[in-house]
């Protein structure tokens, strides 16, 4: 049985059996990291979000050559838009909605080169790939029974932005009773200020939703 490791958090340390926990990649797809996509639409500076890309590169390549699962998330709507509350595609003045044509195929739509994981994170043989309707990575998807199947207790969360799709995952996955460690410089938001917010509620009050620690004792962890 290997050893369980520890490392250095926020705001106490986080200690993790490799064959029990995932790394799970929050929507590092071309829609909220390349103009044209959903996340322009909404009127927001896609640039921002692709300077975690390297360091997410380094936490996976480690983390798979450590053995350990991974979980990929898109934020993905089936064609036909089935899975698409009207509340969700009618909300504000996007230049495009979901499921209208853009410069990366259809906004939002699985399978379109939009929804599409940026090649420097592509997902391999083995990896799980989970296509979500909503925000957090848990409703309307199979992954809590994927998990549990895989006896996988503790989730290390990396992806975009933090307030949105990370923090609604790290809370449904902590009221499933995953302890979750979040990577500070592997997430990013369109408002730095709402990453530093989302960082701090997180581990506040002893870790009541979970912890945050950089990428580079989490490699170090690795080794
Ligand atoms: N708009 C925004 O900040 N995020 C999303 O719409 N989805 C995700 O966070 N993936």
């Amino acid at each position: 049985k290997p050893p369980p490791r520890t490392l250095d958090a926020n705001p106490f340390a986080y200690r993790y059996e490799l064959p029990h926990t995932a790394l799970v990649i929050i929507d590092m797809q071309r829609d909220f990291v390349e103009p044209g996509g959903f996340g322009e639409s909404l009127g927001n500076d896609v640039t921002k979000l692709q300077s975690i890309i390297p360091t997410c590169q380094a936490v996976l390549s480690a983390w798979r050559q450590a053995g350990g699962l991974v979980v990929h998330t898109r934020e993905a709507h089936a064609p036909d838009l089935s899975d698409c509350p009207p509340a969700k595609r009618l909300r504000g003045e996007p230049r495009l909605r979901i499921g209208d044509d853009g410069p990366m195929g259809r906004i939002l739509i699985a399978g379109e080169p939009g929804n599409q994981i940026v090649p420097q994170l592509a997902p391999r043989v083995g990896e799980f790939v989970i296509d979500k309707p909503g925000k957090g990575a848990f409703y309307a998807t199979p992954l809590h029974a994927l998990l549990q199947g895989r006896g996988i207790t503790h989730l290390v969360f990396m992806g975009v932005t933090t307030e949105v799709c990370v923090q609604t995952s790290m809370r449904e996955a902590n009221d499933r009773g995953y302890d979750c460690l979040l990577v500070e410089d592997g997430t990013a938001s369109y408002f730095p200020e709402f990453k530093q917010a989302t960082l701090d509620m997180v581990r506040a009050q002893g870790a009541i939703v979970g912890w945050t620690s950089p990428a580079a004792p989490l490699i170090e962890s690795l080794y």
